[in-house]
């Protein structure tokens, strides 16, 4: 396994946040990658700074030409300092832009791309520390700390290659993924996340969203109470393996949010620190297919090494015995 790192991800650090009008820090910040990294480096993983940007062209495969060029003129606009909370192609006001976010947004696409183009030539697992985070990026939106969809774009790179399951366990639902992918039956998205009904993005990820047109059963959610305990979180992530095996995917994309921790201060579903190795584990044993592992979220910044760490811990363990 290697690990991707984006080198300048930390000019991209808004101040706030707006919950229902009201400022907030911002909670998806440059520590959290710093963090993540220390829990890679404690298993002495081999790790790859880049500072490239996705051309245009690649992102604009995914995301409306005119979305791209409203992000770059917005941020365009700024002067040091800023933060511009913008009032189009956004779904909702944890998504604001600050005067590096554009360029800051484009290497982290590159990154995950990158990642794409490694597995391709060499097969083996890599780990892109995506920031800022993609999964909420819809076409022609930013949403939820998201600009451009990173495993998506991945996964549409890999998808000219076989078939690609994206695997996303972040706590929220990626609404932007399953948008971009609605209608298609050669990417599949699975996910396990906290019931819409009741946690942000509110708007998609309920159980009988399945696709449309030749996309119909290509989309699968798998939205889990709050209540869920471990074991029941286990069976079901057993169960969207089941179903990316069906799909008999030739590559996979694992979208990974820490932020089901149950400490999460923004997620939180009952996963206990340990619980990380036993789902690295299972994934590790019975996803096959090369991986690519593109970091989402995750808030926790105190506990996110060792979060990731353990994780990586399990899912190394079948390599190692
Ligand atoms: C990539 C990712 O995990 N994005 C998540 C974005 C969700 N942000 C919503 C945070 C709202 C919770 N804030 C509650 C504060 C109440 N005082
Ligand atoms: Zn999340």
């Amino acid at each position: 396994m290697r690990i991707l790192l984006p080198k300048n991800h930390r000019l991209h650090s808004p101040e706030y946040e707006y919950y229902d009008g009201t400022r907030e820090p911002y909670a998806e910040k440059p520590e959290r990658i710093d963090s993540i990294l220390k829990g890679c480096e404690r298993l002495g993983l081999p790790v790859e700074e880049r500072a490239e940007s996705a051309p245009r062209e690649v992102v604009e495969k995914l995301h409306r030409a005119h979305y791209v060029a409203y992000v770059e003129a917005k941020t365009s606009e700024l002067k040091p300092g800023e933060q511009l909370m913008p009032s189009n192609f956004i779904r909702d006001t944890y998504t604001p832009l600050t005067p590096d976010t554009y360029d800051v947004a484009l290497q982290s696409a590159e990154l995950a791309i990158h990642g794409a183009n490694e597995l391709l030539r060499s097969g083996e697992t890599i780990y892109a520390l995506c920031r800022p985070p993609g999964h909420h990026a819809e076409s022609d939106a930013m949403s939820g700390y998201c600009y451009f969809n990173n495993a998506a774009l991945a996964a549409e790179q890999l998808s000219r290659h076989g078939k690609v399951a994206i695997l996303d366990i972040d706590y929220h639902h990626g609404n932007g993924t399953q948008e971009i992918f609605y209608e298609r039956d050669d990417v599949l998205y699975v996910s396990l996340h906290a019931d819409p009904a009741t946690s942000f993005p509110f708007i998609s990820g309920f159980a009988n969203e399945t696709g449309a047109g030749t996309g119909k059963g290509f989309t699968i959610n798998h939205p889990l109470a709050a209540d869920t305990s471990v074991k029941h979180y286990l069976e079901v992530l057993q169960k969207a393996v089941n179903e990316i095996q069906d799909f008999s995917a030739d590559y996979v994309v694992l979208s990974l949010g820490f932020d089901t921790f149950e400490h999460d201060p923004i997620g939180g579903l009952n996963i206990d620190e340990a619980s990380y190795a036993t789902i690295g584990e299972l994934l590790a044993t019975q996803l096959k297919q090369p991986t690519l592992i593109v970091q989402e979220g995750g808030y926790n910044v105190d506990k996110l090494d060792v979060l990731a760490e353990n994780f990586l811990k399990g899912y190394l363990k079948p390599q190692d015995s």
